[in-house]
């Protein structure tokens, strides 16, 4: 195989070059693949979908990793239990055990996915999956927060998108059972899709959290390999200060788990929820949205 081309969108098509395949294999779930690409490094997809690189896997871990745990321990003071759904890759909970004393539980459907990562993609999980702060569980994502009876601090749903195994990880009814599992004044994130590209997903997620819970929206981050340029993580929680923590805090925090990033830092929290006027307008009109101050004023 000389090229990739990624099947994702119906009218565009990304394509990488292959160096070398590493590994091919139908898992007992989806059609996997890990590959060599000299501008990005190893590259995995499932059912021909980009998954991660090793070039720029730090931007979406980072952000899907840093932002909720450090708005909820600027909110409570601490964060005790942080949930995975996904990630099978290890590159998440490698973010998420940066911050000391937490423990991490990583739900993933696909067996084949983690143990084809921990071989060919070692500076994801960079030994994450045998931290002891780690808990790895095989196990249908939506069945687990179905039954659980733990509580999480921070939920992220490190997902494919809304095909295949993944799709009922972006249901109301997934949504909700996370709210159940949700410690009080939690939050949950989600991979919400390229808006840009996937408009409707976005939308169709933020309409399921707004009716369960007091906030709902999204915050942004720009992965080169997700094509179609913003990629939009999915915030819903019912403490509305988490948002707003601001940028001194998250930065005091930051400092104390001596956090080290290479896209993240303290103004990229309160950046990464600032929205182009075009994906605003995408989910503005969804029930259940604060009104906006001008709003309030008239
Ligand atoms: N995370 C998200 C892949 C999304 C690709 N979608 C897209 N380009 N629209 C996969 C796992 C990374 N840990």
């Amino acid at each position: 195989m000389e090229w990739f081309q990624e099947t994702l969108h119906p009218a565009i098509r990304q394509t990488l070059k292959v160096d070398e395949v590493l590994h091919r294999e139908q898992t007992a779930l989806q059609d996997l693949i890990i590959f060599r690409n000299p501008t990005f490094g190893r590259v995995m997809a499932l059912d021909g979908i980009v998954q991660t690189t090793e070039g720029d896997e730090f931007i979406y871990h980072e952000m899907l990793a840093h932002v909720p745990i450090l708005a909820v321990k600027a909110a409570k003071g601490r964060v005790d239990k942080v949930l995975i759904v996904g990630g099978g890759d290890g590159g998440c909970i490698r973010e998420v055990l940066k911050h000391p004393k937490l423990v991490c539980t990583m739900v993933e459907i696909d067996p084949g996915v983690i143990e084809l990562s921990r071989k060919h993609l070692p500076n994801h999980h960079a030994g994450a999956f045998d931290n002891p702060r780690a808990k790895i569980v095989i196990a249908d994502g939506a069945k687990f927060v179905k039954e659980t009876p733990e509580r999480y601090d921070v939920i992220i749903i490190d997902s494919t998108d809304p095909v295949g195994p993944g799709a009922v990880l972006f249901t109301e009814e997934f949504y909700a059972d996370c709210k159940r599992c949700l410690a009080p004044g939690g939050v949950l994130v989600t991979q919400n899709g390229v808006p840009y590209l996937q408009g409707p997903e976005l939308q169709s997620s933020v309409r399921a959290f707004r009716k369960l819970f007091k906030e709902g929206g999204c915050y942004l981050a720009v992965v080169p390999t997700y094509n179609g340029g913003f990629m939009a993580l999915g915030w819903a929680t019912d403490n509305l200060k988490l948002r707003k923590t601001p940028v001194a805090t998250i930065a005091r925090l930051a400092k104390a788990a001596k956090l080290k990033t290479r896209y993240f830092t303290p103004e990229m929290f309160t950046g990464g929820f600032c929205l182009p006027q075009f994906i605003r307008a995408l989910i503005d009109g969804i029930p259940g949205q604060k009104p906006s101050a001008a709003k309030r004023k008239r």
